[in-house]
């Protein structure tokens, strides 16, 4: 596969650190992309500000780097303008779910048809490590000298609940898998999240003795267990894996569509 012609390479070297989970989350977009055909010029990708929102800065696509928490208003604003468009949003743990965790749940909410790709690395990677709403109790970061003391989001868990149409979880480790699970999400019409475990080794891991960025992936492949797995699986048996794959797959009305259908029903 040809991914020269998807990147900005004059926009490199880019900032992300030797063992990022974002450079293999890009790739497996990018691939994505790729087995499905979709022109370059008819991708809009939309970003907020963190290590992952700098994603759109590398790639030739339409792009959107906008302001942190924010991707989501963008995107939808770009969607209702350009329902035409494929929209991709790139975000973190902290821009989609501290900042902008009121438009993560009313997009999902409201199963307006777009696909994000939420990098996952339980810490607020750009500004040094200060904890997010996933960082696990217990763990380190500059805010939280003496261990995070708040519960976490399960944010794909939390996804499902405001109502998304799509939700998987994978981890960088699992590229492969990643690309189809996005490539999936793209396929679907309506909201669609992919949550990608990506290890931060330079903030999270640093601070929480996690070892590089390649101990911190190969612990994702130690840890995951697939959906189908886990069904057979005991809470007690699950304490402390991830569960990888696509956690929910539904047909429910799409925002733009019942949208269109109102603008029909009041011009009768
Ligand atoms: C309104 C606003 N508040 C705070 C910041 C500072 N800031 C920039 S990136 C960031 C956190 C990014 O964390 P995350 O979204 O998890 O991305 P990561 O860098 O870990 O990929 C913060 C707090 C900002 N740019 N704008
Ligand atoms: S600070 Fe963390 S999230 Fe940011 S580029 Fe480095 S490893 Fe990646």
């Amino acid at each position: 596969m040809d991914y020269q012609k998807y990147l900005r390479t004059d926009n490199f070297p880019h900032i992300w650190c030797s063992g990022c989970g974002a450079g293999v989350a890009l790739k497996a977009i990018l691939r994505a992309i790729d087995e499905l055909e979709i022109a370059q010029d008819d991708i809009a990708m939309v970003s907020g500000i963190g290590c992952s929102s700098r994603t759109t800065g590398y790639v030739d696509f339409n792009t959107l780097h906008t302001t942190h928490g924010r991707p989501l208003t963008y995107a939808t604003g770009l969607k209702m303008a350009r329902p035409d468009m494929t929209v991709i949003v790139v975000t973190g743990d902290g821009d989609a779910t501290a900042i902008g965790g009121n438009h993560l749940i009313h997009a999902a909410r409201r199963n307006i048809d777009m696909t994000v790709v939420l990098y996952n690395n339980h810490i607020y990677g750009m500004t040094g490590g200060q904890a997010s709403p996933t960082t696990p109790i217990g763990d380190i970061g500059t805010t939280a000298p003496y261990g995070a003391i708040e519960n976490t989001f399960d944010i794909s868990g939390l996804v499902i609940a405001a109502g998304a149409a799509y939700v998987a979880r994978c981890t960088a480790f699992h590229a492969k898998l990643l690309g189809d699970l996005i490539k999936k999400g793209m396929e679907k019409k309506g909201f669609s999240l992919i949550e990608v475990l990506a290890p931060c080794p330079t903030a999270y891991g640093k601070l929480n003795k996690k070892g590089t960025g390649a101990d911190m992936i190969l612990d994702q492949k130690e840890t995951a267990v697939r959906v189908a797995k886990a069904e057979k699986m005991t809470p007690e048996e699950l304490d402390g894996k991830t569960v990888i794959g696509v956690l929910v797959d539904r047909d429910i009305p799409e925002y733009i569509e019942s949208y269109n259908a109102a603008i029909a029903r009041a011009a009768q």
